[in-house]
């Protein structure tokens, strides 16, 4: 129909380029993935130019001659902006654009510009600025008016402040400005997390995490357990779920209530990405602190991709460098539906074949997490006196009871406790 109007904006045709620098084995999956973060920020990639060199050229990173060819091809093409497979320093971005006359953004900028535009709440975007003004401090460029010049013989320090400033170091004391105000902020709203993080952990749960690649279907997961479990409100406390990367940035918590009553937290975290710029670790720290404190991770890994050994490397080091290490994990395969002759759902060991969209595959992943945090469980028999009738609210309100009944001397309970209520109604034990 002639008459439709286009609501999404025109994607931008780029070039990706990258150098393999010692024929690394993973080079062509950190190609393939700079083209989804690409497509992920409204990008179409036209074509990829690749050079194989030992060492990055300290001034161009590419060679020269190889910079000649990019520049021949952008302009056979008719594309203006070239995407690179690394952070490069902001002079190598200068010079290449000099002799380019394209747009460069590197792989850093690529994954902030994504994440700042997925960002939802004040938490994330508040990271997300804080990280995009780090990497752009030191790529203001001094600007050529005048008072540049006039300050080029001159020390810093105060005595330059004022009228002798010049326009880039004004723009760089306003950003450092902003920066710390930003953190500040950013402290309040950790503060009221790990505060509402405290209250959990009060509550005696175990704590499952759902960790793993971008993409993978942890969302999917975790609403598939929510719809399946916790019937009451399910529909309200599903999570955003989508085929794109970063479509999660923030943590949510759940709690998810077992048919025998057993209940247990599940957060959904953010998805990982290889060479995940530095300035944005930090915000995942402080967003994985959920799975840092976890009895139990579940990463969960997208089966179906060619690549999803190399995804699963990515999540260990991106754990491993945000300090998550010793902490059980399931590692649970996923979109089984989508790969050709597997069987699912499958438990072998800790490893679990399913896919998120099949019940039956829900089921038996509801299972195995139940075997690995309700090991340290026990049955017991508690005989609750009727003066204590608190205590029986807070085991019907959190506990599985098995059997339940009135004698002369109190309320008599068959029930599941956790190893904390096991020790702290030990004297009701009969
Ligand atoms: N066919 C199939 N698709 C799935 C399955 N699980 C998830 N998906 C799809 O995979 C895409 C990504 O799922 P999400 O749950 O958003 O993935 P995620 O791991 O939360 O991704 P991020 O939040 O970006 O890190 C969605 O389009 C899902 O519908 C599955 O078992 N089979
Ligand atoms: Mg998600």
């Amino acid at each position: 129909m002639s008459d439709t109007i286009n609501l999404q904006p025109e994607k931008e045709r780029v070039l990706i380029g990258g150098l393999n620098r010692n024929k690394t084995s993973d080079f062509d999956y950190t190609m393939t993935e700079l083209g989804e973060l690409a497509k992920a920020d409204n990008m179409e990639v036209v074509d990829q130019v690749i050079q194989n060199l030992d060492h990055k050229d300290a001034a161009t990173y590419f060679g020269s001659g190889k910079i000649q060819e990019i520049a021949e091809l952008a302009n056979g093409l008719d594309v203006h902006t070239l995407v690179i497979n690394d952070e490069l320093s902001p002079s190598q971005i200068a010079n290449i654009e000099k002799e380019t006359k394209l747009r460069i953004v590197d792989r850093t900028e690529l994954i902030l510009e994504i994440f700042a535009d997925r960002a939802q709440t004040k938490e994330a975007k508040t990271q997300v600025e804080i990280a995009r003004l780090q990497y752009e401090l030191p790529r203001i460029h001094p600007s050529a008016n005048s008072l540049d010049q006039q300050h080029s013989g001159g020390g810093g320090g105060l005595r330059n402040r004022g009228a002798g400033e010049t326009q880039s170091e004004l723009d760089r004391r306003v950003i450092r400005k902003r920066i710390s105000d930003l953190k500040q902020n950013l402290k309040a709203l950790e503060k009221s997390a790990a505060t509402q993080r405290e209250r959990r952990q009060q509550s005696g749960l175990p704590k499952v995490a759902l960790v793993g690649y971008t993409n993978a279907g942890k969302s999917t997961t975790m609403n598939q357990l929510l719809a399946r479990f916790d019937q009451l409100d399910a529909d309200k406390k599903q999570v955003f779920e989508k085929d794109m990367l970063f479509a999660t940035l923030d943590t949510s918590v759940r709690t998810i209530q077992l048919p025998n009553k057993q209940q247990f937290l599940l957060s959904d975290t953010v998805g990982f990405v290889s060479h995940l710029p530095h300035n944005l670790v930090a915000s995942f720290k402080s967003t994985l602190a959920e799975a840092a404190d976890a009895d139990l991770l579940i990463q969960v890994v997208d089966y179906s991709d060619p690549n999803y050994r190399e995804m699963m490397t990515t999540t260990t080091n991106t754990l491993n460098e945000i300090g998550i290490e010793n902490i059980p994990m399931i590692v649970a395969y996923n979109k089984a539906d989508l790969k050709a002759d597997t069987n699912y759902p499958e438990v072998n060991g800790d490893d679990f074949i399913y896919s998120a969209k099949d019940p039956a595959s829900i089921d038996a992943l509801a299972k195995l997490i139940t075997k690995h945090i309700f090991a340290g469980y026990h049955t017991v028999n508690l005989l609750i006196p009727f003066s204590e009738a608190r205590i029986l609210a807070e085991l019907e309100a959190h506990t599985s009871i098995i059997e339940k009944e009135y004698t002369e001397q109190g309320t008599q309970v068959k029930v599941v406790l956790d190893p904390i209520r096991y020790n702290k109604y030990q004297k009701f034990v009969h």
